[in-house]
């Protein structure tokens, strides 16, 4: 065995990652951190970006001593090449989530489905009239018919524009228009995107990192947020409530089922099955005492936000959740599941079951949902599950912790009702330096980190300058587990935000979903630059990754500082060989879009960083400290 680079406590900040990794080590389970250290050092042609496998007269690596590939590309080229296909992976992740969300809305409006309904009527009329759509006197699904169908032709390639951009701020669609960035189709730029970076296309970087833009601010403003709205509307739109987060919700006595993946189409039903009472009395009947169901990743923001189902962990946390060994099942769609948790599932009792047909893991059981079929999918699954208790073996069951409680639920709807029902009370403090900026953070965990250590302190130093803090992802668990999304929590905060949040009766760091969801934060940005007569990139606002690991991450990143907002990431991605790229990243982009991306992997230099720029921002908009 080679000497381990970590010890445990260097590896996670949390006393329930400590206790599960030492159970992996005592049991002989392997982790992503043990992986990690068989893959380091990691190939520095593929870190920096100038690894081309473009076509067949390469695999070409860029060096001092070979510094163009066979074809002529040169690192600027490939390296912009690469990075395009990264975002496009991101941006087909959230985008094709978005278009199922879509594919299920017109099953319903179609009536092809019993199993999902609108739940939110009042936002499927008002995001209708948004568009255009005659609402008085029709059929709520009849309009819903003509919004799914205004919603997939935001996909395709016909129009100029996809759907939503009436909510982009009148100066920064100018500013798209002068850069020739404005989004057309998702499908579209996400396919141009495919094409631009094929042998002998654009072999221009920055020209390759402007339609990467474009293709970006598609996925936030169109793919995402069609996503985000239309799971509102057939779920409900989320209000605040309480729940719980860590290893501590798994229940010892119960069936335990956790839901992994992203979209609230296969777990709300999931939820929806463990509540009949026909599952309740076949648990008891097996020996357990109910069944208990707890969520993963951002499928479990979903559920948190809307349902107040406890989130077990983040995504470092997903193999540590089974290592409890209390996991009858663990039901996956799709994005940011590890396919070792078949492995880790296999070292005990625990059954994977997968859902999509996009996404199966060998080894795991595929249920396949359908529109027409959900419910009885879900039923099957829980059957499943509650079927592997009698093999649970209770004693290598270890539920390391207590839960820790926290308060979850705020949509923009539900923010603006916090505030009485208009932003005012939120622009007023701004203006008068009580809340100095806001500062969306968001994204994954990365065992090159110690998990959650950059999250939560970058989160505890931005809190203490009265700057509001937004989460979406896995940073919640981080800020939840930390004792920071509750309103006790502002006593961790500095004075102004102190007053304003502990008068609202809301925690000084908001969870506003998962990482779709970030499609809220664009639109709250957009409304507090409206009501000031400004572009976004004027506002005191920043947005931060600091652990972030997923193509999807980097997308999300890239839409923001399209859209005007200041991005600070922990590492780079695959960039640094092209200085070109790397510049344009770090300081051209500000001066195209007032926005730009900044590395910083210290959390507490970062939350200077972004003061910094907050500050400037201030400034700018002659608002005094
Ligand atoms: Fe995935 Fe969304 Fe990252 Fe978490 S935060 S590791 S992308 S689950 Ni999106
Ligand atoms: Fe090499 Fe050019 Fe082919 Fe890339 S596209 S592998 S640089 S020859």
């Amino acid at each position: 065995m080679t000497e381990k680079i970590k010890n445990v406590e260097e590896m996670s900040i949390w006393e329930d990652a400590h206790k599960m990794i030492r159970k992996a080590e005592r049991e002989g389970i392997e982790t992503a951190w043990d992986r990690l250290e068989q893959q380091t050092p990691h190939c520095t042609f593929g870190e920096s970006g100038v690894c081309c496998r473009i076509c067949t007269m390469g695999p070409c690596r860029i060096s001092k001593k070979a510094p163009l590939g066979v074809c002529g590309a040169d690192a600027d080229v490939i390296v912009a090449r690469n990075f395009g296909r990264f975002l496009a992976g991101g941006a087909a992740g959230h985008s094709d989530h978005g278009r199922d969300c879509i594919e299920a809305f017109h099953a319903v409006a179609h009536g092809e489905t019993e199993d999902y309904h609108i739940k939110d009527e009042a936002k499927l009329l008002r995001i209708a009239a948004e568009h255009g759509i005659e609402t008085n006197g029709r059929e709520v699904l009849d309009v819903a018919k003509d919004l799914a169908d205004e919603f997939f032709e935001s996909f395709g390639t016909k129009r100029k524009k996809t759907s939503f951009l009436h909510r982009v701020p009148k100066k920064q669609m100018e500013t798209w228009e002068k850069l020739g960035i404005v989004p057309r189709g998702v499908d579209r730029e996400i396919t141009e995107m495919m094409h631009r970076t094929h042998m002998g296309c654009d072999n221009d970087a920055t020209n390759t990192m402007l339609h990467a833009l474009r293709m970006c601010l598609a996925d936030g403003w169109a793919g995402s947020m069609i996503a985000t709205e239309l799971s509102d509307i057939l779920f409900g739109t989320p209000t605040p409530r309480k729940a719980q987060v860590n290893l501590g919700v798994l229940k010892k006595d119960q069936v335990n089922i956790l839901v992994h993946g992203h979209n609230p189409i296969v777990s709300e039903k999931i939820l929806e099955a463990v509540n009949e009472q026909e599952f309740i009395d076949l648990a008891k009947e097996k020996g357990a005492t109910g069944i208990n169901l707890a969520g993963l990743c951002c499928t479990g923001n979903e559920l948190m936000m809307r349902q107040g189902i406890p989130m077990a962990g983040n995504h470092l946390m997903t193999e540590l959740a089974i290592i409890t060994g209390a996991v009858e099942l663990i039901v996956v769609d799709y994005q940011c599941i590890m396919p070792s948790l078949v492995q880790v599932g296999n070292c005990f009792h625990t059954k994977m079951v997968t859902t999509a047909d996009k996404a199966k893991f060998t080894g795991a059981d595929h249920v396949k949902f359908e529109m027409h079929n959900g419910m009885e999918q879900a039923r099957k699954v829980v059957r499943m599950a509650i079927e592997r208790y009698s093999m649970r073996d209770h004693d290598r069951v270890e539920i390391p912790c207590e839960p820790v409680d926290i308060m979850t639920g705020f949509s923009n709807e539900a923010l603006l009702e916090a505030l009485g029902g208009t932003l005012t009370p939120l622009i007023d403090s701004i203006k008068a330096g009580k809340i100095r900026g806001v500062v969306g953070i968001v994204g994954c965990n990365n065992p090159k980190y110690k998990h959650d250590y950059c999250n939560v302190n970058l989160t505890r130093e931005l809190i203490k300058k009265d700057i509001l803090v937004i989460v979406t992802g896995c940073v919640t668990t981080a800020a939840g587990k930390a004792g920071l999304l509750v309103p006790e929590a502002i006593e961790q905060a500095g004075a102004g935000l102190k007053e304003v949040c502990g008068s609202l009766g809301i925690p000084p760091v908001i969870h506003m979903g998962s990482c779709v969801d970030n499609a809220r934060i664009l639109q709250l940005a957009a409304l507090l630059a409206n009501d000031l007569g400004v572009s976004i990139s004027d506002l005191p606002l920043a947005a931060s990754s600091p652990e972030w690991y997923s193509e999807k991450a980097a997308t999300i990143g890239t839409y923001a500082v399209a859209s005007g907002i200041y991005t600070h990431l922990g590492h780079p991605p695959n960039i640094t060989g092209s200085p070109v790229v790397t510049n344009l990243a770090l300081n051209g982009l500000d001066d195209i879009l007032g926005a730009c991306f900044a590395i910083e992997p210290d959390p507490f230099k970062a939350a200077d960083l972004i003061d910094e720029r907050i500050k400037l921002k201030r400034k700018g908009l002659g608002l005094e400290e």
